[in-house]
């Protein structure tokens, strides 16, 4: 049997390849076979490349439906997809490109120059364009490819895709990820979430994560069900779309600013069946608010690019937790269908109910290891195969998972990682510094947000305006702390290590809403 995902996603597709997949904010409208020609086309041209079984097809482009078309081609073609994010900037790109080494690199034309010199410096040979306005030489060399059927043999335990994660360290860890575990996550989520080829999903997410390119589009296409396409956020466009949707995902960011909007109502959402977050903790305001402002109670789950989904609040009643229904405010839910989860403390050892530890999951969507880091990979998992998730979390009398933390030193602004190891490298190694700490601080908007604090060197004078914008021209935006300060010296413990979490209380009410 084919196990490639776009076989089971193409299995799915409604008998009438004619009718609309996908409609734009531009006013396109793609259909069925629109994305099956597009996607066959791509992987023809693909094809005629004649790569190596495994080779990485790394993308950094502007959300699309061809950027789409590319994610369906490159699985079509047995390849392994590595999206990146739009934010990244050169020193960002030349290490993802020299650490995967991808045989294909496509970027939008903006970028060419640039991204094209990293890309031939390591050796990549096919550089390609895609641009959000259906141009680019991908699309020129594609036009010329058959949109003959073609669905490469895959076996479960294929690469699909790596997603770029990071660590304590610093440096990001290609993440790996096969047909097998996209695919059953996919299927988990379609009767956990009740999906149905009628829904209608609004997609506003990027789509180089877990959250837009997986849980929204496998969830989509493996039902048949249509997308309004989004090519960026916008509330007052999810709002105008509403009444023509059943399904809407979304990281906490975007239900903040939608709750900001006077147009929300219980009238605009009357058609909606699954408002979805995660990929950052929901805060309850958040959820009691929404629940007020439309009648919906929304629906957060957990995951992450090791493993995509992890667990869900239900959906509708779960026989496996006596019938449970309710979604319940700053919990993630069940575990998923077919994932163990388990708390542990010392030694992997697993706790009681309501005992606080780490979060250790278990199931055919965990990955299967970091790219070219056997040892990290090994580090990571428990010696009965549990992956370390390096959340902190327990599960409560009733079945609930609750996330309290993260044992990773990890900011989650937006939806967004941030890795305060990378941005400390950076601002440690600029003229005058002694050291940094970048810590997260509560935002209204974001969730969180980095704040740096920093320390000179003696007799240095260092300003705090200028480390920022330093910063700016190396890293992308999102990763840039919303403030820094210079101080005399950082809090630390008896060992001489700075105490992170006393620096978080001081700077707490920083962003409080007036
Ligand atoms: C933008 N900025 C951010 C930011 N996004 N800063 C911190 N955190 C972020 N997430 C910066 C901009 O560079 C700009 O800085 C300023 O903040 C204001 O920008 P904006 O115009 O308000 O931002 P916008 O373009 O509207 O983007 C905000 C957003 C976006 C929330 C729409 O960040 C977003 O799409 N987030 C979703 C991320 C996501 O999909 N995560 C899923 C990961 S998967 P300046 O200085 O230039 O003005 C995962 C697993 C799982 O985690 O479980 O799902
Ligand atoms: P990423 O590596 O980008 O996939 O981010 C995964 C991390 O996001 C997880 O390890 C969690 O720390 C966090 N996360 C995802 N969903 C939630 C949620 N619903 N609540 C709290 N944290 C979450």
């Amino acid at each position: 049997m084919n196990s490639n995902l776009y076989a089971a996603l193409r299995a799915n597709f409604p008998k009438d390849l004619n009718t609309t997949a996908i409609e734009t904010d531009n006013g396109l409208f793609y259909s069925w076979r629109d994305l099956e020609r597009g996607s066959a086309m791509m992987a023809n041209f693909l094809l005629s490349l004649d790569l190596p079984a495994g080779a990485r097809v790394a993308v950094q482009v502007e959300k699309s439906v061809e950027a789409c078309m590319l994610y369906l081609a490159t699985l079509r073609a047995g390849l392994v997809f590595l999206p990146l994010n739009t934010a990244y900037m050169s020193a960002e790109i030349e290490y993802f490109v020299g650490n995967a080494e991808p045989a294909v690199v496509v970027c939008s034309s903006k970028n060419f120059g640039w991204v094209s010199k990293i890309a031939f410096k390591a050796g990549t040979q096919n550089v390609l364009t895609l641009d959000d306005d259906r141009t680019g030489s991908l699309l020129d060399r594609a036009a010329q490819a058959s949109d003959a059927y073609v669905v490469a043999e895959s076996h479960a335990d294929d690469l699909a895709a790596i997603l770029y994660t990071s660590g304590t360290t610093g440096r990001s860890k290609g993440a790996m990820l096969s047909h097998g575990n996209m695919l059953s996550n996919a299927q988990t989520l379609k009767s956990y979430w009740g999906w149905t080829p009628n829904d209608v999903l609004i997609h506003a997410l990027p789509i180089f994560h877990v959250h837009g390119l997986f849980v929204a589009i496998h969830g989509a296409l493996l039902n048949g069900s249509k997308m309004i396409w989004l090519s960026k956020f916008d509330p007052k466009l999810v709002l105008q779309k509403m009444s023509e949707a059943t399904v809407f995902m979304g990281v906490p960011t975007l239900y903040v600013r939608l709750l900001g909007e006077a147009g929300l109502t219980p009238a605009t959402c009357k058609n909606m069946r699954l408002f979805v977050a995660g990929s950052a903790p929901l805060l309850k305001e958040t959820f009691d608010d929404w629940k007020t402002h439309t009648g919906h109670t929304i629906l957060e789950r957990y995951g992450m690019s090791e493993t995509a989904m992890l667990t869900s609040n239900p959906y509708k009643a779960d026989a496996r937790y006596a019938n449970q229904s309710e979604r319940r405010a700053a919990t993630v839910g069940f575990p998923l269908p077919d994932v163990a989860l388990r708390v542990c403390g010392e030694g992997d050892k697993p706790l009681a109910t309501n005992e606080i530890g780490g979060i250790q999951v278990k199931g055919p969507n965990v990955f299967q290891g970091y790219w070219r880091m056997p040892e990290k990979t090994a580090e990571e998992f428990a010696k009965d195969g549990f992956f370390r998730t390096g959340d902190v979390g327990k599960i409560d009398e009733r079945g609930y998972v609750h996330i309290v933390g993260r044992s990773k030193d990890l900011i989650i602004s937006g939806g967004y990682n941030v890795y305060p190891a990378e941005i400390e490298g950076y601002i440690n190694e600029m003229a005058g510094v002694a050291e940094s700490a970048l810590i997260g601080v509560p935002h209204p908007d974001f969730g969180e947000v980095g704040v740096a604090v920093v320390i000179a060197k003696p007799n240095a004078k260092l300003d705090d305006a200028a480390i920022l914008a330093s910063l700016k021209s190396s890293l992308a935006n999102f990763k840039i702390p919303k403030r820094c300060f210079v101080v005399n010296e950082l809090p630390r413990n008896t060992m001489g290590k700075v105490q992170k979490n006393l620096l978080r209380d001081q700077y707490k009410a920083l962003f409080h809403k007036a």
